[in-house]
C-alpha cells in the first residue's frame, strides 16, 4: 500500500505522462511543490518498491502496476471533486478539500460515493432537490 505521500507522487506522474508521454523530475517537483532533490528520493523509493522504472538519465516509466495505481488514483481525485461540485462546494475550494481528504477514506467509502455521484446523475431533480435545502440553510445562517 502507498503512503499518502506516494500517493501523490504516483497520481502526478501518471497523470504528466498521459499529458505529455513523459514525467521529467522536474515537472514532477513543480506540480508538487516540493524540490526537485525530493523528487528524486521519491521516484527511487517507487522504484524500488515496484511502481515505477526510474533510469538517471533516461528518465522514468510507470510499471503495470504503477499505472494501474495511477489510473485508480486519478479516479479517485476526479470523483471525490466531482462528488463535492454536485453537493455545491464552492468551486475555489474543490481542489483544496480533494487533496485534503482523497488519502484518508476507505476505498469502500470510494465506492459507496461513487454510488451517490450516480444517484445525483441519474435525475438531475435530486439536484435541485438538494440545492433547495442548501438555499434554504445558507438563508438560516445568514
Ligand atoms: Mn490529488
Amino acid at each position: 500500500m502507498p503512503t499518502p505521500s506516494m500517493e501523490d507522487y504516483i497520481e502526478q506522474i501518471y497523470l504528466l505522462i498521459e499529458e505529455k508521454g513523459y514525467a521529467r523530475v522536474s515537472d514532477i517537483a513543480e506540480n508538487l511543490s516540493v524540490h526537485p532533490s525530493s523528487v528524486t528520493k521519491m521516484v527511487q523509493k517507487l522504484d524500488h518498491e515496484k511502481y515505477l522504472i526510474y533510469e538517471k538519465y533516461r528518465g522514468l516509466v510507470l510499471t503495470a502496476n504503477g499505472k494501474k495505481v495511477g489510473k485508480r488514483l486519478v479516479y479517485r481525485h476526479e470523483l471525490l471533486e466531482q462528488m463535492l461540485r454536485l453537493i455545491g462546494v464552492k468551486e475555489e475550494n474543490i481542489y483544496h478539500d480533494v487533496e485534503g481528504i482523497e488519502h484518508h477514506l476507505s476505498w469502500n467509502a470510494i465506492d459507496r460515493i461513487g454510488d451517490l455521484v450516480e444517484f445525483f446523475e441519474e435525475a438531475p431533480e435530486r439536484v435541485e432537490d438538494l440545492r433547495k435545502i442548501q438555499k434554504r440553510n445558507e438563508e438560516n445562517q445568514k
